[in-house]
């Protein structure tokens, strides 16, 4: 198949363009290189020493034997670029990873809250747009988000994106129906993926673009079958207060004998997802696309759920690690359950990687080997949701 990966110099995008290629499909990447511009942005590097995507490329081909294309479009910015490429290309599948991702950037200040609403939502709006314009039925798969559903305890098991709910008719009749889970965002970044649920919503019902929304838990781990095949293919990770994801951030912070962050108590329940099933998925998700007309296909795509302070004690236990806990600098519940319904992609034969087969591997393969880039003054999160969380951060040192 054709498939444009957009996004495919990121954390998830990068190791998915290679499987993608590996599998003999013809993999085009649109990226435009703006996670790397961040990392200027923030004075921080990827753990791992990524090479530049053109190299990367080279590397791939040289290997491979086989040719992955990239062009560096922003697909927010540059709408006609985008579409005289996807009219050019007709791709079969559209993989969307381009978005700004991380929570705590997207809630630095006021122009990072605007500029992660204008790039993810123009972004994938573009993209809708451009297919629709195009006149094609390509399947779009795009990467969403578990935090759409929020983090309040619901009490019942969390569905994949369509809720049944009762409503009392005028006439006192019960009546049925299927609607989008209610939407609870917990950042700006998290707002941006509640808001393209209902973008694919209206373009699905209105143009019948047939769209796949993995709503995705918190990807770990680094490596893939293909990135390690050479150093210089190696896949980012990220540890920082920005950019660092919770298990990531333990496994390195254990690593360079930083005690573990813990947030509050840690009583945050999370999904988790190996970047392996990752990848496993998204293969899922294009071979089992939705019919023409068929309504937006949600799969929850996460594989086990925990607790920060259950991790905590897992990281600290298998490396002698300090634990500290410190105010959260988030507007968040500090306590919450999760069960969550993730049957569909276990139905089409995901057999999920388990926190406890992988984590040795991380800690020994990546966190220990490259510990030596780590720069700890970028370890802390400096990101407040409010004033409130600021303020509370600041009495904890005893600034205020
Ligand atoms: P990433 O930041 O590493 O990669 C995103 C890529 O998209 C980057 O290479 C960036 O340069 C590119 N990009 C961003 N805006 C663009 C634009 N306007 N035009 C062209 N390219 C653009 O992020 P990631 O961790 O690979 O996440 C990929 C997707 O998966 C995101 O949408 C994210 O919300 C979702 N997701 C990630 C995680 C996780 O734990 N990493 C978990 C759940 C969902
Ligand atoms: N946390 C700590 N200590 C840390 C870092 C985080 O206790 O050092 C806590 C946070 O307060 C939060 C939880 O861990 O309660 C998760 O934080 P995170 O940074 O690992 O994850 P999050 O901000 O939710 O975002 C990440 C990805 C995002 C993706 C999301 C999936 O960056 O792209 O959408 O995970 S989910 O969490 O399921 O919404």
């Amino acid at each position: 198949m054709k498939i444009f990966v957009l996004g495919g110099d990121g954390f998830c995008g990068w190791p998915t363009s290679l499987h993608l290629s590996a599998r003999g499909h013809d993999v085009i990447i649109i990226d435009n290189l703006s996670r790397r511009k961040i990392d200027i942005e923030l004075g921080i590097e990827s753990l791992t020493p990524i090479r530049p995507l053109h190299d990367r490329l080279k590397v791939w081909g040289s290997i491979s034997g086989k040719t992955i294309e990239h062009h560096n479009i922003d697909i927010a910015e540059n709408y006609h670029r985008l579409f005289v490429l996807i009219k050019e290309y007709r791709p079969d599948v559209v993989i969307h990873f381009a978005e700004q991702r991380a929570a705590p950037y997207s809630m630095k200040s006021s122009w990072h809250k605007r500029y992660t609403v204008n790039n993810n939502i123009n972004a994938t709006n573009n993209l809708m747009v451009s297919l629709i314009a195009a006149g094609l039925n390509t399947h779009v798969v795009h990467l969403g988000t578990m935090g759409v559903y929020g983090y309040n305890s619901a009490g019942i098991v969390i569905p994949e994106g369509y809720l049944s709910v009762k409503v009392e008719s005028p006439g006192n009749d019960l009546v049925e129906r299927e609607i989008l889970y209610p939407q609870s965002a917990g950042s700006v970044y998290h707002m941006t993926k509640t808001l393209d649920q209902l973008i694919f919503d209206y373009y699905n019902r209105n143009d019948k673009v047939r769209v796949t929304d993995l709503h995705q838990g918190i990807v770990w781990g680094t490596q893939t079958e293909q990135t390690k095949l050479d150093e210089r293919l190696i896949n980012r990770f990220d540890y920082d207060g920005d950019y660092g994801t919770v298990l990531n951030r333990f496994l390195m912070q254990a690593a360079v004998g930083h005690p573990l962050t813990v947030h509050g108590n840690g009583g945050q329940c999370r999904a988790f997802i190996h970047i392996c099933d990752t990848i496993a998925c998204i293969e899922l998700a294009i071979d089992t696309p939705p019919a023409s007309g068929e309504r937006v296909c949600i799969r929850n795509q996460a594989t086990e759920t925990h607790h920060v302070r259950d991790l905590s004690s897992l990281v600290s236990h298998m490396t002698g690690a300090k634990i500290s806990y410190i105010p959260t600098p988030r507007n968040e519940a500090l306590e919450n359950d999760l069960v969550l319904e993730n049957k569909g992609f276990i139905q089409l034969g995901l057999k999920p990687t388990r926190l406890s087969e992988g984590l040795a591997g991380e800690i020994y393969d990546i966190a220990r080997k490259y510990a030596h880039r780590c720069d700890l003054s970028k370890i802390k999160c400096v990101s407040y949701w409010n004033e409130e969380r600021r303020k509370a951060a600041k009495e904890a040192i005893g600034e205020v």
